[in-house]
């Protein structure tokens, strides 16, 4: 096992404190040292949004890029060195608005990545704002009178698309978050997770002692099943115990990279580049 201390970056996280990415930045260290995946052979990348800060604090490398475009970024790094673990991580701003035709085509690509999302139904960089899955009727600054609209269901959204692992994680369950992120890298294929993910300062209502009274933990649920994990998707409530948390599905289906008959080949960064010839170009001109 490589130890955890490996994995940590050269600057420190600037999160607020009790922010719940910095369970993710453990979830995800720790994870990665349990498979005995190398710093050097894991790309973490991301878009823009505190969440999406996570590149510059974690020893691997990374790609800190532009909002919601993290996951088209992790596609090419991928089809570009297929031994490479590759993560995308981001906020639900990032991920449910900006980045969700992304979102949609790498999934129904089932491209082999992890996609982890920071869910703290907020847009907390910008200070606060809505976010697609704030609750409806609240009240934030870009909703003075109330949210009108309903929120986005990402896991609907990721069952739909045709993602092949769907998973929800809990920042307030650091354990529990690192099996469904090891489960999530060793699983071949486009493996989602959606980790409510407190922001402790532009959102006071769900926060970890909301999510710990509301959650319960799927136990026995069949992975294989999407109408079952459809089912469980459309859970919700701010009763006690309402909210699925856990491994809503899990399936094996061929992925993009072995069925595209040149990636399937090659790994594109030991090949040499193509060199345009006359004909080539006469072809096209
Ligand atoms: C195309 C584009 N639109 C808007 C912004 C402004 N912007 C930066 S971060 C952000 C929201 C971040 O929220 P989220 O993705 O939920 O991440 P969080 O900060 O909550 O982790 C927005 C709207 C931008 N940088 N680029
Ligand atoms: S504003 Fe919210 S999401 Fe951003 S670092 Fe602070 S607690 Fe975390």
């Amino acid at each position: 096992m490589i130890p955890v201390a490996e994995y940590k970056g050269k600057v420190a996280p600037d999160w607020c404190p009790g922010c719940g990415n910095f369970s993710q930045l453990r979830a995800i260290s720790m994870a990665l040292s349990e498979l005995d995946i190398r710093p050097e052979n894991v790309v973490i990348s991301s878009g823009i949004g505190c969440s999406s800060n996570m590149p510059e604090f974690i020893n691997t490398y990374g790609y800190h890029g532009l909002h919601g475009r993290s996951l088209p970024v992790a596609e090419g790094i991928k089809w570009a060195n297929r031994k490479l673990t590759v993560i995308a991580y981001g906020g639900d701003g990032d991920g449910f608005f900006e980045g969700t035709q992304h979102f949609y085509h790498a999934a129904k690509r089932n491209v082999d990545m992890t996609y982890m999302v920071s869910d703290n139904q907020v847009f907390g960089l910008t200070t606060g704002q809505a976010s697609p899955t704030t609750p409806i009727g609240r009240i934030t600054k870009s909703t003075p009178d109330g949210n009108i609209e309903p929120p986005f269901n990402p896991m609907h959204y990721a069952l739909t698309a045709g993602a092949t692992f769907v998973a929800r994680g809990l920042s307030g369950d650091i354990k529990q978050l690192k099996e469904i992120t090891k489960a999530a890298i060793q699983h071949k294929g486009f493996s989602f997770i959606d980790v409510f993910s407190p922001c402790v300062t532009y959102n006071k209502i769900e926060g970890y002692d909301f999510f710990r009274k509301t959650t319960y933990e799927l136990q026995g649920n069949n992975r294989k099943d999407f109408f079952e994990a459809f089912k469980h998707a459309s859970e919700w409530g701010e009763e006690a115990h309402t909210i699925p948390i856990g491994i809503f599905y899990d399936v094996d289906a061929p992925v993009y990279e072995d069925v595209d008959e040149t990636l399937s080949k090659y790994n594109l960064k030991d090949k040499e580049p193509y060199k345009l010839t006359e004909a080539d170009l006469e072809e096209f001109y």
